[in-house]
């Protein structure tokens, strides 16, 4: 099953679904050498979404900005590699969506809690727009709102599931877009959390 959201972001219900278990497997052992942890925004606010990445680089926050990293400033150490399976479902979500070309460099792991939740807001610190972001649902749902090009632009809402991924590119890669509270809920392979990769190319000289 292959659904158009909108222009360019592809909805792939169940698309990682006999691999999930793995995918999980291999969060947990990547949050071994790089742990969850709540970032500070520029504006000194803690997110409620925990976060680590694996890859060359990772998405990072504190007082000085938004920015990817090669190294994770918690550890000092490079970020854990990508595993190979992640690579693979990112890369064949991409095809099925029309984005042959798609190389994630990086994967930003987000963790929700019950009550988590993130802003609307853009992706736009990757410096390669032309790529699309892969992202793959595991765990309890969440309730995504999807907007437009302008933060004003009026949101569509619907329900992420376990196993889904969503192609974001072409117009959509720069749409306004956040995550509603995720509820207190049970799933049978997360307990109340719900995860969510997200495969970035990066184009920065770093
Ligand atoms: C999530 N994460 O469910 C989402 C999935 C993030 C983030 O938003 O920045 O970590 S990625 C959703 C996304 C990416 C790029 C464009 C659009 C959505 N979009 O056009 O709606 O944790
Ligand atoms: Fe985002």
């Amino acid at each position: 099953v292959r659904t158009e959201l909108g222009t360019g972001a592809v909805w792939l219900p169940g698309f990682v679904d006999s691999v999930a278990d793995q995918l999980l497997q291999h969060i947990h052992s990547l949050s071994q050498i790089s742990p969850f942890r709540f970032m500070m925004t520029p504006g000194g606010r803690s997110m409620s979404v925990a976060m680590t990445s694996c890859g060359a680089c990772g998405w990072y926050t504190d007082k000085r900005g938004y920015r990817y990293v090669r190294h994770d400033p918690m550890t000092g150490q490079h970020w854990p590699d990508m595993p190979d399976i992640f690579r693979h479902i990112a890369v064949a979500a991409a095809k099925e969506a029309g984005f042959p070309d798609f190389t994630p460099v990086s994967c930003l792991v987000n963790r929700y809690e019950p009550g988590a939740k993130m802003g609307l807001h853009q992706d736009q610190d990757e410096d390669d727009l032309a790529s699309p972001i892969v992202s793959v649902s595991l765990g309890v749902p969440a309730r995504f709102a999807f907007g437009g090009l302008l933060k004003t632009d009026p949101v569509r809402r619907f329900d992420l599931r376990h196993g889904d991924v969503v192609v974001w590119g072409g117009p959509s890669r720069l749409a306004w877009h956040g995550v509603s509270p995720v509820r207190e809920t049970f799933h049978q392979q997360t307990g109340a959390m719900r995860y969510n990769l997200t495969f970035r190319a990066i184009n920065l000289a770093l």
